[in-house]
Parts: C-alpha cells; structure tokens; sequence
C-alpha cells in the first residue's frame, strides 16, 4: 500500500456537497482506504476572477492501484460528478488531484506528481500541513518550510463527517 494525498476542490453546484459526496467515493475507489482528510476551506478563486470563490480539502488514502490506475479511478469519479471541461482554471463542480503519491516523482504526458501547483497554492498547503504536519516532500524539503506563492484568503469551515 503507498500513502497518497488527494487534492479536492469545487466552485460550482453546492461546493460543499461535491466535496462531501467525493471524500465518501475515495473510501469506495478499489484497492483503497479513506485515512484522513482536513477541513473544508474556503478560498478565493486562483485563475479568472469572475467565478464563484472555491472550496477545497485535502484527503490522505493508502492505496494498492498505480498512480496511473488512481487518476483513472479520480478522473470516472469526477465524470461520475458531472465535471464538464469549461475553461481552464475555471469553474468546476469537482475537480480531484495526485498531491503526493508516497516518495515518486515523476512526470508522462499525463501525470505530474507531486503535483506542480503543490507548493505554489495555500488552499492545498493549509489543509495538507492540517492533516500531515510533519510531512518531508520527495524533494527532502519539509512542508513547514514552504511559502505559498498564491494566498487566496483561506478560510477554514468546518470538518464533515464521512461514514468509514
Ligand atoms: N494531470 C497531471 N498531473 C496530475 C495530477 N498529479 N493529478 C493531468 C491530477 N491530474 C493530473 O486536469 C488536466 C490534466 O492534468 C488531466 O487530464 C491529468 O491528466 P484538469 O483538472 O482537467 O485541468 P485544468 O482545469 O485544465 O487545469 P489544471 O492545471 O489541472 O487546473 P488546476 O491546477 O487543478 O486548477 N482556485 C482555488 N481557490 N481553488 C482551486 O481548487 N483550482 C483550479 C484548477 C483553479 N483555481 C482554483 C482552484
Ligand atoms: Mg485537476
């Protein structure tokens, strides 16, 4: 089993329960166990401004699929959610990233682990220091150490309550 951190997060159609409903479904995903997840935070939007100010979480699963077989399993849940491909940074009513999957890094055409907005985005930093404080990146630097280059005004909500 390998540790991963996913990134989740939604701007669009009951945000809240997107993120809910997605956390329940990584429980779900073969092969995986739903360990942890932080608040949901709420953040103003990186990208194009007029779109609604996101919500975003992070969760930690320990997995038995490849990092290739997950985001397959990432990319049906977030079909399976009705994420249509608007614009890019846009809106969306789900969107789910590889953070980290345990030490790899690695980068194919279609997978960037860890992912490149990891360290640049406080709305992914936050929940994750929330979760794994302690956490030393596949680069040897410590996440405690990183500073955000992009500050959307989190703003910590609340932890929901997912059926184990
Ligand atoms: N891909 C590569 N690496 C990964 C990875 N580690 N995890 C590829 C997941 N996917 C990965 O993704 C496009 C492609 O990235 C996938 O097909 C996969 O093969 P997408 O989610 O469809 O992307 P996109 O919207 O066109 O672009 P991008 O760069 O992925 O968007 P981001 O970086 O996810 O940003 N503001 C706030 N406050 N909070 C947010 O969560 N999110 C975005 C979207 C913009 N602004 C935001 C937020
Ligand atoms: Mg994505």
């Amino acid at each position: 089993m390998v540790t991963a951190f996913i990134g989740l997060g939604a701007n669009i159609l009951d945000p809240q329960a997107q993120l809910i409903t997605a956390l329940q479904a990584l429980q779900n995903l073969p092969e995986t166990r739903l360990i942890t997840w932080s608040s949901l935070y709420s953040s103003r939007p990186l990208g194009p401004q007029d779109q609604p100010d996101y919500v975003n979480a992070v969760a930690e699963i320990h997995t038995g699929l490849s990092a290739h077989l997950l985001l397959e399993q990432l990319q049906q849940q977030e079909k399976h959610q009705g994420r249509q491909k608007l614009r890019h940074w846009g809106e969306r009513c789900i969107d789910l990233d590889i953070l980290l999957y345990g030490d790899e890094q690695m980068r194919t055409d279609d997978l960037t682990i860890p992912h490149p907005g990891l360290t640049e985005r406080d709305f992914v930093l936050q929940p994750l220091l929330e979760i794994a404080p302690a956490l030393t990146l596949p680069d040897g630097r410590r996440l405690q150490q990183i500073v955000p280059s992009f500050d959307g005004a989190l703003t910590q909500l609340y932890r929901p309550v997912i059926d184990l």
